[in-house]
């Protein structure tokens, strides 16, 4: 029975950490701003991107957000832009998934570095949030199986103090677990 518990508790776990967490908001260049002379092509690597997730440009006077075609993104074409902000805190919702493509419009501006292109991807996967360890090897297993996870390795700390927790609350446990089910 203990060890049903404990892997309902494990569930429990998995599928809380598999709810989508809050959308992203994505400081273009970060700190740097939407400037020039800063590589954004470096800056995206190594994020993802997921629909509802945000960008948001700040930069000052003399710049502007444009949105642009894949083809004007590579060849640094101004003046044919989807959308165009020069507000100085542009904020651009990542609704759907795609590539989308943001250069300058001031002229030459783009081909000195101001040229920005994210890809959307379509799954949901999970954003690493802050601490890329705790959930590197969890692979969110289907909701209904109750198998022992196979992975000893993530201890869960309540499994350490479980011998002090008291019978009742252990029941209380696998009511939510339970219904947790009827919910999923
Ligand atoms: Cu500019």
């Amino acid at each position: 029975m203990a060890s049903f518990v404990a892997g309902i508790v494990c569930l429990i776990v998995v599928l809380c950490s598999a709810v989508p967490s809050l959308a992203t908001v994505y400081t273009v260049g970060d700190s740097t701003g939407w400037t020039l002379s800063y590589d954004y092509t470096t800056w995206t690597s190594g994020k993802t991107f997921v629909p509802g997730d945000n960008l948001v440009f700040n930069y000052g006077s003399g710049h502007t957000v444009d949105e642009v075609s894949a083809n004007d993104y590579s060849t640094c074409t101004v003046g044919n832009s989807i959308s165009t902000d020069s507000s100085g805190a542009t904020t651009i919702p990542l609704k759907t998934a795609g590539t989308r493509y943001f250069i300058c419009g001031i002229v030459g501006h783009c081909g000195s570095g101001m040229k920005l292109a994210v890809t959307v991807s379509a799954g949901a996967t999970t954003t690493p949030s802050g601490t890329p360890s705790s959930s590197t090897t969890t692979s969110p297993a289907p909701p209904t199986t109750i198998t022992p996870p196979t992975s000893t390795g993530t201890s869960i700390p309540a499994s350490s103090s479980s011998a002090t927790v008291s019978p009742f609350v252990a029941v209380l446990v696998t009511f939510v677990a339970l219904f947790k089910f009827v919910l999923f």
